[in-house]
């Protein structure tokens, strides 16, 4: 049997393949694609993969601009038999040097104004195939895949295969590549479409990037695998959504999506009237933003949980909506097992705060090429170690109650301090940092970085923000950056930033 993802997605689509499938939502003129339009699309740009002759499994890794083509390029990868590597379009040059040195991409996609550094980097690491993919449709990819066949047998790949390899930074070193198989995708996609009771006739707003599990996956597998229409934003701008939902069903987002649609007086139950399901996740969705969106919309957000390494772990209930727990993540879903652990490994009894364990069927395959760290993130029993702190109540909702990886979440975009801080300490001038998250009220977290400078050294915390802007990705860049005489440490010499994030923890008060 073939376990291709895309053959199950293509069984999904309309028996009528010339309705449409996606209706871009930002331009000034609407772009109309059928589901014919993604079925060739796909097809021609499988079959330029096909043409190149690359090994199996070869990783095709991307940084483009969200549009519909770029999809089309994701579900051609899947088609072929080949890995997709998905990159964050913030991203700078030093670290795409580190995913495409790691990754070692048979294939790179970037977008036409990124072509110079990115080829340059990718020639280096012994990328034989740059392309372009430009926002409209331009570039050097479609232009070569125009002379392809419209028409392609997806390959046969077995539930164990990789489909993706999604990069998660870690709390030290490196990102890691997580490995996540075509088995590992259908089948929690499979089991998203009963929780959240996918309909015929359902429109799902997409308004998210395509270069992460939430957009990439939750979404679009979800509307894919129901045959459902999507409205399409390249850049999520809370007016226009609104306006559009009383033509869709479904929305998906992390909790700054559902903030700044809260600040807009257009937000009214009536504007909310035909939709359906408000699903939110990514990062932890304030109460007062639960209890709002109720007040002002009558609908209750569903909130879910989920990760690269898994995809969803757990959901609120689509049914009755008045079990949807305000400041819990819900149950485990179907065929997923959730448990607490102390940090020896001793079971929890229940509400007891421990690290949260997962298994199941989407539970990623390892990291990339990293045995060592992929078996330091398992237990002996194998459940992954997913590093949230978190209770399971009596019936069985998860609370997040924290994380034991020191992981700082902005906007829904992870940071990890100790990178930032890496980068911060090979400036010129600079004795050393420390990097914290502290409550932002439309981030949710925002990063602020503290810095010593060099006995006899002068340093402005703007210009170290400033200059950080050139080398990594725009959403890691500190929000405020602080010069300090010196770091408060505890008798072991080990830096309080529990002392750090408490003094700033106003900074950015609403
Ligand atoms: C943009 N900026 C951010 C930021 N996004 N800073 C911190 N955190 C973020 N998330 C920067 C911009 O570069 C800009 O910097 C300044 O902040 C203001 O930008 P903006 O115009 O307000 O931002 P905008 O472009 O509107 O983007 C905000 C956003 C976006 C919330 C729409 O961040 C976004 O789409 N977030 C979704 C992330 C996501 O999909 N996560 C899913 C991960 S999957 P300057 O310096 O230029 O002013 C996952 C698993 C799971 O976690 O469970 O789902
Ligand atoms: P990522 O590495 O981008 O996949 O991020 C996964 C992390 O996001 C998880 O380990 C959690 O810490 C966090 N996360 C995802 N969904 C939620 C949620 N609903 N509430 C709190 N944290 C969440």
């Amino acid at each position: 049997m073939n376990s291709n993802l895309y053959s199950a997605l293509r069984a999904a689509f309309p028996a009528d393949l010339d309705s449409t499938a996606i209706e871009t939502a930002d331009a000034a003129q609407p772009r109309y694609y059928t589901w014919r339009d993604l079925e060739r699309g796909s097809a021609m740009i499988a079959n330029l993969l096909a043409s190149l002759e690359l090994p199996p499994a070869s990783r095709v890794a991307v940084q483009t601009e969200k549009s519909v083509e770029a999809l089309m390029l994701y579900l051609a990868v899947l088609r072929s038999g080949h890995v997709f590597l998905p990159l964050n379009t913030a991203y700078q040059a030093g670290e795409i040097e580190y995913f495409v040195g790691n990754a070692e991409p048979a294939v790179v996609v970037c977008s036409e104004k990124n072509f110079g550094w990115v080829s340059t980097i990718a020639f280096k690491a012994g990328t034989k195939h740059v392309y372009t993919l430009g926002e409209h449709g331009t570039g050097t990819l479609l232009d070569r895949a125009a002379f392809q066949p419209d028409q392609h047998t997806p390959v046969p790949r077995a539930v164990d295969d990789l489909a993706a390899i999604l990069y998660t930074s870690g709390t030290t070193g490196r990102s890691k590549g997580a490995m996540l198989t075509h088995g590992n995708l259908l089948s929690n996609a499979k089991v998203l479409k009963d929780a959240w009771a996918w309909q015929p006739g359902d429109v799902l707003i997409h308004a998210l990037p395509i270069f992460h599990v939430h957009g990439l996956f939750v979404a679009t597998h979800g509307a894919l695998l129901n045959g459902s229409k999507m409205i399409w934003f390249g850049r999520f701008d809370p007016r226009a959504a609104i306006a559009r939902f009383a033509e869709a069903s479904v929305f998906m987002g992390v909790p700054t999506l559902y903030v700044r649609m809260l600040a807009e007086a257009a937000l009214t139950p009536q504007a909310c009237e035909h939709m359906r399901l408000f699903i939110s996740g990514s990062a932890p969705l304030l109460t007062e933003t639960f209890n709002d969106w109720r007040a002002r919309t009558g609908h209750t957000i569903l909130e879910r949980y989920g990760m690269s390494e898994t995809v969803m772990l757990t959901s609120n209930p689509y049914r009755p909506e008045s079990a949807r727990r305000g400041g819990t993540v819900g149950l485990a879903l179907p065929g997923v097992g959730v448990r607490v652990r102390d940090d020896k490994g001793h079971p929890l009894a229940t509400g007891e705060i421990g690290g949260i364990e997962v298994r199941g069927p989407n539970v990623f395959k390892g990291y990339w090429r990293m045995p060592e760290k992929t078996a330091d993130e398992f237990t002996t029993d194998l459940w992954f170690k997913t590093g949230d702190v978190g209770r399971i109540d009596a019936d069985g909702y998860v609370t997040i109650v924290g994380r034991s990886k020191d992981l700082i979440i902005s906007g829904g975009y992870n940071v990890y301090p100790a990178e930032i801080e890496g980068v911060i300490n090979d400036l010129p001038g600079v004795a050393e940092s420390a990097v914290v998250g502290v409550p932002h009220p439309d981030f949710g977290e925002a990063v602020v970085a503290v810095v010593v400078a060099k006995p006899g050294a002068a340093l402005d915390g703007r210009e170290i923000a400033a200059t950080l802007k050139g080398r990594i990705a725009n959403f890691k860049v500190p929000k405020q950056t602080f010069v300090v005489a010196d770091l408060p440490r505890n008798a072991m010499g080990k830096v309080q930033k529990n002392l750090l994030r408490e003094q700033h923890k106003a900074l950015f008060a609403a």
